[in-house]
């Protein structure tokens, strides 16, 4: 795949933006996806739906804006609906659906992203198949419950020294360290927060665009 593309990484779904209806998500959505990023994962921990249908509908929608603001746009974790919105690809963690049988299940121009959180995962990625990965996390993140403890900058220069795949970082991406980070052997960085809490969105792409 063409490593440039992962450069500037949203991940989110309607968890991200709490308290707002689905109509407003989709609205923040699509002011983020014309933003200047360049790939976005659909992150859904879901519960909001009244019903399946409703979860495809709105998954729908939200391929369908990031087709026109012509974003790659990749499904979290559930092979079924990345199949139904015809993603551009699958991203899994390592306690999800298992590469080898979505590979099976997808189409061959599919890409399935990997999630990595130690030298041990990193190295087993090497020859797991997978398209890219996405390592993390760096540093502390309010927006994952179950996330692994923090790499560091420094463990996350020994974990990338074992790696040759496309790779993202990802895990407490904040406009203080995206200097710091593109000083790393990462293709491009994904964050959550940086993008979805920004109160000067304008501002901080343009932070974003400076550095990666
Ligand atoms: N995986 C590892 S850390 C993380 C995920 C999904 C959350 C990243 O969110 P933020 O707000 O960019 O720290
Ligand atoms: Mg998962």
């Amino acid at each position: 795949m063409e490593r440039n593309i992962l450069r500037r990484y949203l991940v989110a779904g309607p968890q991200d933006f709490p308290g707002r209806s689905l109509a407003e998500v989709t609205e923040r959505l699509r002011l983020l996806l014309n933003s200047g990023i360049t790939t976005f994962q659909f992150r859904d921990k879901g519960a909001v739906y009244a019903s399946a249908a409703e979860r495809l509908a709105f998954a729908n929608q939200i391929r369908q804006l990031a087709d026109e603001a012509q974003v790659m746009f990749i499904m979290n974790d559930d092979v079924a609906l990345a199949k139904a919105v015809n993603a551009d690809g699958l991203h899994i963690g390592q306690a999800d659906t298992r590469l080898v049988e979505a590979r099976q299940d997808l189409p061959a121009s599919m890409l399935i992203g990997l999630s990595v959180r130690n030298a041990v995962e990193m190295q087993a990625a090497q020859a797991s198949g997978a398209d890219y990965l996405g390592v993390g996390p760096i540093f502390p993140t309010r927006s994952k419950s179950d996330a692994a403890p923090a790499l560091g900058i420094d463990g996350l220069v020994n974990i990338l020294a074992l790696n040759e795949l496309p790779t993202v970082g990802i895990g407490g991406i904040a406009l203080d360290n995206l200097s710091l980070l593109s000083r790393t052997s990462l293709d491009g960085v994904a964050v959550i927060s940086m993008l979805t809490r920004s109160r000067n969105l304008d501002k901080t792409i343009d932070q974003f665009k400076r550095y990666w």
